[in-house]
């Protein structure tokens, strides 16, 4: 816990970047209130990368001051639309700018392959901020007819305010863009906690931010833990709305927070158990491919990740080579290398609890198709794990019923849509599904009755930033992306105008 250089020096692919380590308000860095700092690591090796600043909750506090100040006044008074949006697509040429070290940070520190982190997870950041570009200014109130030529009454769609974002490891990168880019446009001061285990990409992001000319105080960064910094975010009087992404463990302490402080309003996009069932029309090399990228891409960890994989009867033997197959030609390596698709999970924790995972399926009768092990090349000290396939599933077993978030595909068999369909519902999370059928009737009607917030039909994990996405039951509550990822970030205020009418 010695005192906290302000940046670290990061070694990537061929060269070293200059990060920033500290806590972010206003514009500057500053170091944590109590000079504290928690250990940052590589997950494809295991070795430390950097000390980075531990906001506590007097950090979160000066955050929110910066924040409420840009909101009632620079921020919140004198930016039009016009400008946010223009600042947006700046921020998004800055990150186009400097693509390449940011993929190679987040692939230091979050495990990914490269060439994903650079042409999924960042593209699709830098799409994110440039549709919500678009849309800052265009999302309009109504006027309501109410008592004709005497009273007019019109909504206005307002800012919520002061907002703090909680975001998780496994899509840095993505999930700062899902959050930012709506509460931008939409005119809110942020105070953001990025994950402990992967600060790093959020960290340099906020020179971008300064470098686009944002005003001081409209987006404040304290890194920190989640008992430390997220729990203060979640319990702070004046913040008016808490967006988190994570685990549902900690999604109910952040909605028992905010109900115990101030009523903030609360979304959360929380885990899953998504189904993905493959009926005997499927075109069957597809729907293995597609189930394969459902669970294994980003080495599982996905909230949407297809876990619990329904095959029919007639299918279910062939469908299982097929899976085996693609489980067995992931391109597991060094996440820096370009070829890289599979890297580490992100920690030896969840390494192992997955692992726990895999042989609770075995001992409770499922059969390891195959992975199944830890993977290390050159003996390196990485949290890496094999693409697992367990067949011959029970929809009782806990490899089943519960979130695995890893690369551990369940597969159970089934003899009739009613049946699987049965089964696919009955799950506490509701986040995705998936339907391979080459029977458009069917396709429709399964669909409908797949109950999650997005159902894919012949393909899975696909996102647009114009769709919406989120959950149902124990998945979460609001959306992101969309029209409906904005309007999370407004509140709507009515107003009843007196044109005439005058009281006796
Ligand atoms: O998640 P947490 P963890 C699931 C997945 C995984 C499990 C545990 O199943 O195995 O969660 O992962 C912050 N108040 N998902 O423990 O705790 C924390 O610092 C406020 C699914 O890493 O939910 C981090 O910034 N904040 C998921 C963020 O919450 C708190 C993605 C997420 O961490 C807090 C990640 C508190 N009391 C994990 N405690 C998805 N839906 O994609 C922690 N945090």
């Amino acid at each position: 816990q010695s005192t906290m250089p302000t940046t670290a020096s990061i070694q990537l692919k061929s060269s070293k970047s200059d990060v920033p380590t500290g806590v972010f308000i206003n514009n500057e860095w500053r170091e944590s209130s109590d000079s504290s700092t928690f250990e940052v690591l590589n997950p494809a090796t295991g070795a430390v990368l950097t000390q980075v600043a531990h906001g506590k909750a007097a950090d979160v506090d000066e955050a929110v001051k910066a924040a409420r100040k840009a909101f009632k006044t620079t921020w919140g008074k004198t930016v039009g639309p016009e400008e946010r949006a223009r600042l947006l697509n700046k921020l998004a040429d800055l990150m186009e700018r400097d693509i390449e070290v940011l993929a190679e940070l987040e692939s230091v520190n979050g495990g990914k392959g490269v060439r994903i982190a650079r042409e999924m997870d960042i593209a699709d950041t830098i799409g994110c901020l440039r549709y919500y570009a678009g849309w800052a200014g265009k999302v309009a109130g109504e006027t309501i007819e109410t008592t004709p030529k005497t009273k007019l009454a019109y909504t206005l769609l307002e800012p919520f305010g002061v907002c703090g974002q909680i975001i998780p490891w496994n899509y840095p990168i993505g999930m700062w863009g899902w959050k930012v880019a709506p509460a931008l446009a939409a005119g809110c001061a942020i105070v953001m906690k990025p994950s402990e285990l992967t600060p790093l990409t959020a960290l340099y992001l906020c020179n971008l931010i300064a470098e686009a000319g944002y005003p001081a105080g409209v987006f404040n960064l304290v890194p920190g833990l989640g008992a430390t910094a997220g729990a203060a975010i979640a319990s702070h009087m004046d913040i008016d709305k808490v967006a988190f992404t994570g685990s549902v463990l900690t999604g109910r302490k952040i909605m028992e927070a905010a109900a115990k402080s101030n009523l903030k309003k609360v979304t959360l996009e929380l885990g899953g158990k998504s189904p993905v069932v493959v009926f005997p029309s499927a075109d069957l090399e597809q729907a293995a491919n597609w189930a394969a990228l459902g669970i294994f891409f980003n080495s599982g960890q996905d909230c949407t990740a297809g876990s619990r994989l329904f095959v029919h009867e007639d299918v279910h033997d062939k469908f299982v080579e097929l899976l085996v197959q693609k489980a067995q030609a992931c391109a597991i390596g060094n996440p820096l290398d370009e070829k890289t698709s599979f890297g580490p999970l992100i920690s030896a924790q969840q390494r192992d609890k997955v692992l726990s995972y895999v042989e609770s399926g075995v001992s409770e009768g499922a059969t390891l198709a195959t992975g199944g092990k830890k993977w290390n090349a050159d003996g390196n000290e990485g949290f890496f794990i094999e693409p697992t396939v367990l067949s011959n599933c029970k929809p009782s077993f806990k490899c089943v019923q519960e979130e695995i978030f890893g690369p551990v595909a369940s597969v159970l068999k089934f003899s009739s849509e009613e049946e699987v369909l049965e089964l696919a519902n009955s799950s506490i999370y509701g986040l995705g599904a998936g339907v391979f059928t080459n029977d458009a009737k069917q396709a429709m009607r399964v669909s409908g009755e797949l109950s999650a917030g997005t159902v894919w039909v012949n393909s899975y994990n696909l996102l647009s930033n114009a769709v919406p996405f989120g959950g149902m039951r124990q998945s979460g509550m609001g959306r992101e992306l969309g029209l409906a990822g904005i309007k999370e970030y407004l509140a709507v205020k009515s107003v009843h105008h007196n044109l005439g009418e005058d009281l006796e």
